[in-house]
Parts: C-alpha cells; sequence; structure tokens
C-alpha cells in the first residue's frame, strides 16, 4: 500500500477528506452488494452528506459520545468505528460490531463513543441528552451529540430534548442534518416555513445553521459548539443543510418515486462535499498522484472489509437470546 507523505497527511483537510472518501467509497461498495442481491438489509445511505458526519466528528475526542439514527454509517466511521466491523453488521454475520443482530441501522462501537443509533424517528435524541446529564453530574469532560434528520424535528422527543437540555445546561450539540426530506415528503410540504433554527430560540438555546456540504464549516461551527458546552455554556442546535443523493432506503437514485427531485439532485451533485474539498486541497499544493495513492489506500481498505465480512461466520441460532439480557459473571 502506498502512503502519502507525511506533510499532507498533517493538515486537517486532508484528514476531512480522506475520512469523507472513507464513508463514500465505503457506502458505494455496499450499494452495490444491495443491487446485485448479495445482503438483504435495508440500508440508508448517506452518500453526498458526508460533510457533517466528518466536520462534526473531527471536533470531538474519542470520550465524547455520538447517538445516531437510521443513516448512521458515516457518523460510525467518521467517529473512529471499525470498518470492517460495520461490514460484517452489515452482512448480518457474527463478527459485526453488533455480532450481526443489528445490520446496518443499529451500529455501535462504544469503545470510540459510539454509543447506538436507532431507527426509530428522534429515539436517540433524548437518550443523548442522559448521556449529557451523566456527564454533568460526574464531572466528566465529556460532550454528547445526536445526529438526526429535518424529519426527526417534528417529533416531540426533540422538543423535550432541546427544553430538558437548555433547561439544565447540558453538554449536548443536537445536529440537524436538513437533507430537506423525510422519507417522500419535503420540507415545504410538512412545515409552514423551513425554519428549523427557531427552535432553537424557542427553547432558548443557541442555534447555527450552517453549508452542509462545506466540511470546514461544519467543524468550524462543531468546535464552536463543543467549545461551548465544555465550558458549561450549554447546548447548541447545528443545522447542516445537504441533501442525500440516493432514495430514502436503497441505492437507487430515486428521482420520482412520488417525489420529483431529479432537478434538485442535479443542482447538488454539482455541490459535492467531497468534490469541493478535493478543489480545495490542489489549490493548496496537494498534487493528483498524492490524491490517487489515497484513494488506492480507502479503496484496498473497503475491498478487505467486504472480503472480511463474506469470510465471516453467521450468527449462530443457538445465540439468539444472548445480549437481551446482562449476564452474571
Ligand atoms: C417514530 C417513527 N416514525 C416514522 C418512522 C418511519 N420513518 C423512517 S425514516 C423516516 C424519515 C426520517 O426523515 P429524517 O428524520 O429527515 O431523516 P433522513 O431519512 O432524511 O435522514 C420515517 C418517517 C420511524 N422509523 N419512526
Amino acid at each position: 500500500m502506498k502512503t502519502l507523505n507525511n506533510v499532507n497527511e498533517q493538515t486537517d483537510l486532508l484528514r476531512f477528506y480522506r475520512s469523507m472518501l472513507r464513508i463514500r467509497l465505503f457506502e458505494e461498495a455496499v450499494a452495490d452488494v444491495v443491487e446485485a442481491g448479495e445482503i438483504r438489509t435495508p440500508c440508508h445511505f448517506c452518500i453526498g452528506q458526508e460533510a457533517p458526519p466528518v466536520g462534526v466528528c473531527e471536533a470531538l475526542t474519542t470520550d465524547d459520545q455520538i447517538f445516531g439514527a437510521h443513516r448512521s454509517h458515516g457518523h460510525y466511521l467518521a467517529k473512529g468505528g471499525d470498518m470492517q466491523a460495520l461490514m460484517a453488521e452489515i452482512f448480518c454475520r457474527s463478527t459485526g460490531c453488533c455480532g450481526g443482530r443489528g445490520g446496518s441501522m443499529h451500529v455501535i462501537d462504544t469503545s470510540v463513543g459510539v454509543m447506538g443509533t436507532v431507527p426509530i424517528v428522534a429515539a436517540t435524541i433524548p437518550i443523548a441528552v442522559g448521556a449529557a446529564l451523566a456527564a454533568k453530574l460526574r464531572g466528566e469532560d465529556r460532550v454528547a451529540v445526536s445526529f438526526f434528520g429535518d424529519g426527526a424535528t417534528e417529533e416531540g422527543h426533540f422538543h423535550e430534548s432541546l427544553n430538558l437540555a437548555g433547561v439544565n445546561n447540558l453538554p449536548v450539540l443536537f445536529v440537524c442534518e436538513n437533507n430537506l426530506y423525510s422519507s417522500h415528503m419535503g420540507i415545504h410540504q410538512r412545515r409552514r416555513e423551513d425554519n428549523i433554527l427557531k427552535s432553537a430560540e424557542a427553547h432558548g438555546i443557541v442555534g447555527e445553521s450552517v453549508d452542509g456540504n462545506d466540511v470546514t464549516a461544519v467543524f468550524e461551527a462543531s468546535k464552536r459548539a463543543t467549545a461551548r458546552a465544555r465550558a458549561g455554556a450549554g447546548p447548541t442546535l447545528l443545522e447542516c443543510r445537504t441533501f442525500r443523493w440516493r432514495g430514502h432506503v436503497g441505492p437507487a437514485w430515486d428521482y420520482d418515486v412520488g417525489v420529483k427531485r431529479k432537478d434538485e439532485l442535479k443542482d447538488w451533485i454539482k455541490r459535492d462535499p467531497l468534490l469541493r474539498c478535493r478543489q480545495e486541497l490542489v489549490e493548496q499544493g496537494v498534487t493528483e498522484p498524492a490524491l490517487a495513492d489515497l484513494r488506492q489506500e480507502v479503496e484496498e481498505e473497503v475491498a478487505a472489509a467486504l472480503e472480511y465480512a463474506r469470510n465471516s461466520p453467521e450468527p449462530m441460532g443457538s445465540e439468539v437470546l444472548r445480549h437481551v439480557y446482562s449476564e452474571a459473571a
């Protein structure tokens, strides 16, 4: 495997780019195996929205904890979750990060602070608030981050969580990845206004909206929010405006499945977060061969993860009740 020269590797932007590329190529590989019928787990892809997971997680420490939803492969990888274990989980193999019981939508790696992702919309938002409360009560310097979509902001859990976190000044960052759709309904069909930040104002917490396809902007806003949280200044609602390229679920492009988003999608593809980051790197002097080496390195990592997953055993039927209850020593 070729490696990049150390100087380039040290730059933040190159690290961000690599992290986004890992998510993109990982998910494209998963999309291919879904299309080939090799796996049947429902997969919700974040292709096109890689900047929020990377920009936010780059502002966190390993001890900080993240909570996600159904579209969370990117969060898991950006926070340092093991790629092979994620691929094996998506293949429902026993070597997966949840022993093959969770599939694509339930991923956990507590060793790096990926505390759990759950497909019930908005379900993990209050859990992140609980984690932040625990950190505060124990005097731990730990920030909790909740990732969710714009659809989740229409659930009661979201408002109760902002209120509780605000009242108690908790170290929590609420990250709304506003991709303008909740399943097949556009935001303007669901709300009179596209006004998610007003919820921050209503609950008396800080709110900030950023271009969710600009990884540096997401990183900088997240740095500000985590600094506030660590300083005891309470929660932030960070809205990252972005767009998913593939369907709500599955790899299809979803141009016209009850929603006509072909033109909109074309515009958003022009704002590809990876392409933008890559162009900046080239402007900064990173060479094309160095970028090609980086891509090859990531392609090899993804290929190794696929091989690992394919060669891993399925969970044993006899173990179906394991992990349902905690086991006594
Ligand atoms: C409580 C609940 N209601 C409905 C669903 C069905 N559902 C799954 S994902 C989804 C859309 C979520 O949209 P959003 O929160 O914006 O996230 P995105 O898919 O855009 O990432 C819906 C309605 C669910 N899983 N849970």
